[in-house]
């Protein structure tokens, strides 16, 4: 970097800007070897205020027209749309990207399932027959008696149809309770295959198209949910299918897990597959060694972001960091070689790896980066492309410069909750159910469940908001469940440890002592949060807290989101019935029509709502607020019974 910015960069105080104590120490090295990170940039990049506010429109070559946010009615762009109009449809180019990204992802997915099905495929194999068979029965695929084989052919059909079909509903609106799908029904916007919903919105969003913003919206939870209920579940579902459903295992979370005398090797992303395929290879006694051969005790895989969330919970395999991290841990020399596949991959990573000597690979032929070498992942010879990684990041150990630096910290902890994990745990294997939960939520132990997920973000003090948010949810009794970066932060926190039921209130605390659990739940990665549709749907069908999502006592955050898909996810929740409140910023200006239509209007329509805020303390009580109004509107609110739950009283 250029000496003035280094000067600058050398006086950023990385304390304000993180909690992570290995990221602050590794963010102090670079600065001091001269290398820029997101959060010098940051620093040295002030957030445009105008496209903060969603108030420029640059959908044609007319424009682009900036609207004043002070006095958002005061213009309009060239073409006459209004800040509604331009807020909605900016907002609305944001789920349709974000919810393309978990749809290809799930595609990925879809497309090894058919190689395995039709047999062209050897690497993976479905893994989960009792997942296969329970996923193909909630959508009406007849299972009884039948050959698994048939059951997965049937079942590649049927969820095709969630990316092709052009008319009528996707196989997973099956799954969704009654009386949410047929709101969904009222407004029409129960979507059909996520590609027709994607190309419509790209469509309606055009200049001179859709300038209506409520039926923007509309067309925005149509999409989103195609996504939700869609392509992240199919992602989901599959991945368990074809790797296994994750079940609780200790693990570990930091850089602390890097070993100075192994070959170490991250694999950073989002898709499993990639991962799945290096896991293998990276057992294979051929490669193992080829590593002890340079001198080397092994090799050491570490996964970070999402995909590394889910082999966090499925495999244990330790985790590096969260996305703010993913620069700092190359700062530590110590990474070989890093592997990259899609999102959340920030283009500097191949710069600093650069600086480092890191290897650094792209694997995906939708994600090369310029300046990193790209080894193609072909589902069909998926070890063609990690025995050559491993081969490249061998022949990296030996050449390591002499001192690497790597931050002594590791956190372990209890991963790998599963929906059916969750049934499984409070239910036991005779009575697997939800009935336990909903009983304690009804007598008052657990007030409510709060699921707080998504990424870090430069803006805001990385894992802070994640971690005090957390906190303050389980002092006041709400179970917290998580995916992706967030639950990398609590889980460096030490949350995810069944003795962190301390810091939780006395109804939570006992209900997590009997049954050993940890008041924080972590499920994977972000299109697991599927897992916690499912999660809702099924607190619906037992009973006792309303007839729809959105009569739960639940609510969503994501405190310092940054990305597209953080905003399809919230719409996909507001959607399905869930209070959903973000932190950072808003892309909407406060008083507009469209801002009111989803802080007020969605929830007056019977959806959840959105709503904002940057202290995470007032954030939790805003959630918990909602989560009491919900209580209130069930009847229960009242004393809590002082009883735990037992088999006579579920017999009875
Ligand atoms: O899908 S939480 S920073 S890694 S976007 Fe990215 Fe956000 Fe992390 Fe995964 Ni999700
Ligand atoms: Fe301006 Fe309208 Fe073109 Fe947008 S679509 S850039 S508001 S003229």
């Amino acid at each position: 970097m250029s000496e003035e910015k280094e000067k600058k960069s050398k006086q950023i105080n990385f304390r304000d800007m993180s909690t992570c104590e290995a990221t602050i120490q590794m963010l102090q090295k670079a600065a001091a070897d001269g290398v820029e990170t997101a959060f010098s940039r940051a620093a040295d990049m002030k957030p445009c205020p105008i496209g903060a506010d969603a108030a420029c429109c640059k959908h044609c070559f007319m424009g682009p027209c900036r609207l004043n946010s002070k006095d958002p009615y005061a213009k309009v762009g060239v073409c006459g749309a209004t800040i509604d109009t331009i807020a909605a449809r900016n907002f609305a180019r944001s789920v349709a990207s974000g919810g393309a990204a978990h749809t290809d992802h799930g595609m990925g997915i879809l497309d090894v399932f058919r190689g395995v099905v039709n047999g062209t495929i050897k690497e993976f194999k479905i893994k989960d027959e009792d997942k296969l068979r329970s996923v193909a029965a909630s959508i009406g695929i007849e299972v009884a008696g039948r050959e698994t084989m048939d059951i997965a052919k049937d079942l590649y059909t049927e969820l095709e149809r969630t990316y092709t079909q052009v008319e009528g509903e996707i196989p997973f609106a099956k799954r969704v309770p009654a009386k949410t799908l047929e709101l969904w029904r009222k407004f029409d916007i129960v979507p059909r295959g996520a590609m027709r919903e994607i190309m419509e919105i790209m469509h309606r969003t055009h200049m001179g198209v859709d300038q209506d913003y409520e039926n923007i919206v509309k067309q925005c939870s149509r999409t989103a949910l195609s996504d939700g209920w869609g392509g992240s579940m199919v992602a989901t579902e599959l991945s368990d299918i074809m790797f296994g459903t994750p079940k609780p295992l200790v693990a570990g979370v930091n850089m602390g897990f890097l070993k100075e005398d192994q070959v170490n090797i991250i694999v950073h992303g989002h898709e499993p597959l990639l991962f799945e395929a290096m896991i293998n290879a990276a057992n294979d006694p051929a490669n193992i060694d080829k590593a002890k051969a340079a001198g080397a005790q092994g090799i050491q895989l570490l996964g970070m972001c999402c995909s590394g969330a889910e082999v966090l919970g499925r495999h244990g395999i330790p985790h590096a960091g969260n996305f703010l991290s993913t620069e700092a841990v190359v700062a530590t020399g110590a990474v070989d070689a890093m592997a990259v596949d899609v999102q959340c991959i920030m283009q500097a990573l191949s710069t600093m790896s650069k600086c480092y000597g890191t290897r650094f690979f792209t694997t995906n032929p939708r994600g090369k980066i310029d300046g990193a070498e790209h080894i193609e992942f072909s589902d069909h010879h998926a070890r063609e492309c990690t025995d050559k990684i491993i081969e490249m990041a061998v022949e990296r150990f030996k050449t390591r410069p002499g001192k690497v630096q790597i931050p002594q910290r590791r956190d372990l902890g209890i991963h790998g909750f599963s929906h059916e994990y969750v049934n499984y745990m409070l239910g036991g294997t005779f009575r697997g159910s939800y009935t336990p939960l909903n009983d304690n939520i009804i007598n008052g132990r657990i007030r409510g469940v709060a699921g707080v997920v998504g990424c870090n973000n430069p803006r805001v003090k990385q894992d802070f908001a994640h971690v005090e948010l957390v906190k303050e949810l389980i002092r006041n009794n709400v179970l917290v469940v998580q995916t992706g970066c967030s639950q990398i932060a609590l889980a460096k926190a030490g949350l995810m440890k069944p003795d962190a039921a301390v810091l939780a209130g006395d109804g939570l605390q006992e209900v997590c002592e009997t049954v050993g659990m940890p008041p924080v739940l972590s499920l994977g990665s972000c299109v697991d949060n599927s897992r916690i549709l499912i999660a809702c749907a099924e607190m619906v069908r037992i009973g006792g807290l309303g007839s729809s999502i959105a009569d739960l006592p639940v609510a969503g955050a994501a405190p310092e989101y940054y990305s597209e898909k953080a905003i399809c996810i919230g719409q996909y929740f507001v959607a399905s019935g869930v209070y959903t409140i973000f932190g950072v910023t808003f892309p909407s200006v406060e008083g507009t029509k469209f801002h009111k239509l989803l802080f007020e209007g969605m929830e007056e329509q019977g959806f959840g709502k959105w709503d904002f805020a940057v202290d995470p303390i007032e954030m939790a009580h805003k959630m918990i607020a909602h989560i009491d109004k919900k209580r209130a509107a069930l009847g229960i609110m009242g004393e809590r019974e002082r009883k735990l739950f037992s088999m006579e009283d579920r017999r009875a």
